[in-house]
């Protein structure tokens, strides 16, 4: 019989504060293809590898943290749980809540979460909150919530999101033999950067491997903070899974910076869609917005010089084009894609497709 991946808590039961007393609550989270991408690695002299998070259950890779932050508030009792969002969350909150039979509450910011994330979290029966503000106010409101009332915050804020999440690193290794030279990763709290660290430190500490990547975070160019060093009030970009002024993992993520001989960039909506563009276009593989910058990260520091020839690059794309797919329908030049409309008739379409008969 073939085997099925069992999700990242049986898989990693070794790596994870776990016991037999613990739920675990799985969707079969985990396990996402690491595909090589032979046109960024002509692009760019480089052994590019794109680790496809978009693969997991609810479409990106807040499943990792949320099977185990679900699993564990159950093992201490909690009938609800509750997390601010810029969608992502609130779709893989509502799903392991439901599969849980709990409740979750998320709320999100009034008109800025992607349509393929606020039906999930609709679909999976979460009880939507719309704030009239960003996602940091959202934050600020589910924590007082969560210690004010009987209501477990599951943003990653609570260790056990990061903990779970640290496993896409022990993947990416087993399948490498070694840590990548250079790890990408989106960032919008910094709470998957600080994961994937935790990660390779893990896998650094048992000797499964020879080195720490150099971790490079990109956020966007009007959603900057770690860049600037400082709070954006009114974050702005059109990946709205990282429009985040206030990252909660901020601290974190500047250890995990200094420890691996990191960095931080930004880069302009215009940038994160044409690599939207390469990647969809070139590679395969469809993303949404935000996981874009993985892609345009690479292509900036590649550019500058910064990524030897030869390095080994793993790009985390977090989550999947489905999402939020009206941005593919956009050409460079910012206009629509007008379809190709023709009547039923054989040599008429073989004519726009530049056929010549054999
Ligand atoms: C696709 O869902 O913060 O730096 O509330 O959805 O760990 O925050 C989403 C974040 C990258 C940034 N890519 O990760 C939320 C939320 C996608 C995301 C990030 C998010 P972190």
């Amino acid at each position: 019989m073939a085997h099925q991946w069992r999700g990242v808590l049986r898989e990693y039961a070794d790596r994870l504060d776990i016991s037999d007393a613990t739920p675990i609550i799985t969707l079969g989270e985990g396990g996402t293809p690491l595909i090589p991408a032979d046109a960024l690695s002509h692009r760019t002299g480089a052994k590019v590898w794109v680790k496809f998070e978009g693969m997991n259950p609810t479409g990106s890779f807040k499943d990792r943290g949320m099977t185990m932050a679900v699993s564990k508030a159950v093992e201490h009792g909690a009938k609800a749980i509750i997390c601010a969002s810029t969608g992502n969350t609130s779709a893989s909150a509502a799903a392991y809540a439901a599969h849980a039979g709990i409740t979750a509450a998320v709320l999100v910011p009034e008109g800025k979460i992607a349509m393929g994330k606020l039906s999930q979290a609709v679909a999976h029966n979460g009880q939507l909150i719309q704030l009239r503000g960003n996602f940091d106010d959202c934050l600020e409101i589910a924590r007082e919530l969560a210690e004010n009332y009987p209501v477990h915050l599951v943003n990653s804020v609570n260790n056990d999101r990061i903990e779970g999440q640290k496993t896409a690193a022990f993947e990416v290794v087993e399948v490498l033999g070694d840590a990548p030279d250079f790890h990408f990763v989106p960032v919008g709290n910094a709470g998957n950067y600080t994961a994937y660290h935790r990660g390779y430190t893990e896998e650094l500490a048992i000797s499964a491997t020879t080195r720490m990547p150099r971790m490079f975070g990109f956020q966007a160019a009007g959603s900057a903070p770690m860049v600037l060093g400082h709070v954006v009030k009114d974050p702005d970009t059109i990946a709205s899974a990282i429009r985040i002024g206030n990252p909660a993992s901020w601290e974190l993520a500047l250890k995990a910076q200094a420890d691996s001989d990191g960095y931080f960039g930004s880069i302009t909506d215009d940038k994160i869609l044409e690599a939207h563009r390469i990647l969809s276009a070139e590679v395969g593989i469809f993303v949404e917005p935000a996981s874009a910058i993985s892609v345009a990260g690479l292509l900036e520091r590649a550019e500058a010089g910064e990524i030897p020839k030869g390095s080994t690059v793993v790009l985390t794309v977090t989550g999947h084009g489905l999402k939020d797919p009206q941005w593919a329908l956009r050409t460079a030049d910012g206009s629509e894609v007008q379809p190709t409309i023709v009547s039923v008739d054989t040599d008429e379409v073989a004519g726009v497709l530049g056929l010549v008969r054999a």
